[in-house]
């Protein structure tokens, strides 16, 4: 039986971009339970979490792991979670996103058969049927790409090997950013390259991909506080639940290019770089985020202008 008032959480990829603000956030939200956070590098800490060293692809591993642990909640967001690297990282990114999922899915279903699972998929599996109209859950997915092809595979193993009994949120978050991310995603890439032109470690050059693409961003805060949100609300959630975790509001990239321009310190010439682009690029990827509105009281706080300054405020502060 879950333990509602103070559930045992267990987290995947509570390391990364967004594991550790959202570690952050549970600390408050969810004062009184158990933390446990599974990473591959036993010596990472988080404070106020637990870390239990672990490959999610792992069986044995993450079996025992959560017989012990017995969680309440689980947190799913351990993935190869580059679009670019999936292109090249193919086999990789299906084996951690696809086969660790189903580790996950086996050793819940196992151990923790009534917990609830929100498991972090992506807005991306909609690909081909992204249009200029925000995308609904409605909407049929259609992969363009491994990443997406594997995200929505995990979701299939999920929905067929959890139990009646265990509930599942899948969550699909469009693009998001903010302090810490790495700089193989495109906002993070844009504010580094100015930052180490600013300090003279590059010529003023920004190499760019296709700035034309309009792409619907949210900060991470606003992307952790709709996780947290759907966790406080889950017991009320049906046995499945598929939402979109969005804006509703698509911008060129080249919008977050001329913000970022307009807060550097020297001018820098764009240089387009063909292999930024990607061969089966979506013109448009923007999402509904009707559903998320009507299930929890949330809306974006925090807009295009302070996340690109945020950007830039950080890698200034990463090169000291
Ligand atoms: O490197 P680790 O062990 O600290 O954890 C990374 C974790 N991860 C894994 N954990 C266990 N076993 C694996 N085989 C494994 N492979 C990767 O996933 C890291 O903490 C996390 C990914 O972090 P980021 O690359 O920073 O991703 P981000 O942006 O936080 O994405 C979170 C979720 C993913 O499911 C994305 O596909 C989705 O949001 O957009």
């Amino acid at each position: 039986m879950t333990n509602s008032s103070n559930p045992t959480i267990l987290m995947t990829g509570g390391a990364g971009f967004v594991g550790r603000v959202l570690c952050g956030e549970l600390l408050e939200s969810f004062a009184s339970s158990r933390r446990v956070l599974l990473s591959r590098n036993a010596e990472f800490i988080s404070s106020g979490w637990e870390t239990a060293a672990a490959d999610i692809t792992d069986f044995d591993a993450v079996g025992k792991l959560v017989a012990d642990v017995k969680p309440d909640i689980i947190l799913h967001l351990a993935a190869q979670a580059s679009v670019a690297n999936a292109q090249n990282q193919a086999e990789q990114t299906w084996r951690t996103n696809v086969v660790g999922t189903m580790s996950i899915g086996s050793a819940v279903a196992r151990w923790a058969p009534a917990a609830t699972v929100l498991s972090v998929s992506s807005g991306e599996v909609y690909g081909a049927s992204l249009s200029a109209t925000p995308a609904t859950e409605a909407v049929q997915p259609n992969p363009q790409n491994p990443y997406s092809w594997s995200k929505l595979v995990g979701e299939r193993v999920l929905r067929d090997i959890l139990t009646p009994e265990n509930r599942l949120i899948i969550a699909r978050p469009f693009n998001h950013s903010g302090a810490g991310q790495d700089r193989r995603f495109v906002l993070p890439s844009f504010a580094a390259q100015i930052v180490e032109a600013e300090l003279g470690l590059r010529e003023p050059q920004l190499h760019v991909g296709n700035l034309e693409a309009k792409r619907d961003f949210l900060h991470v805060n606003d992307v952790v506080a709709a996780y947290v949100g759907l966790l406080q609300l889950s017991p009320g959630l049906p046995r499945l639940t598929v939402v979109n975790i969005c804006s509703g509001n698509a911008l060129p990239v080249s919008y977050y290019l001329s913000e970022m321009r307009k807060l550097a310190n020297l001018e820098v010439d764009i240089i387009v770089d063909h292999e930024k682009m990607r061969p089966s690029d979506i013109a448009c990827s923007c999402g509904d985020n009707s559903l998320l509105r009507s299930l929890i009281n949330w809306s974006p706080t925090i807009s295009a202008t302070a996340l690109v300054q945020e950007l830039l405020t950080s890698w200034r502060n990463k090169y000291g």
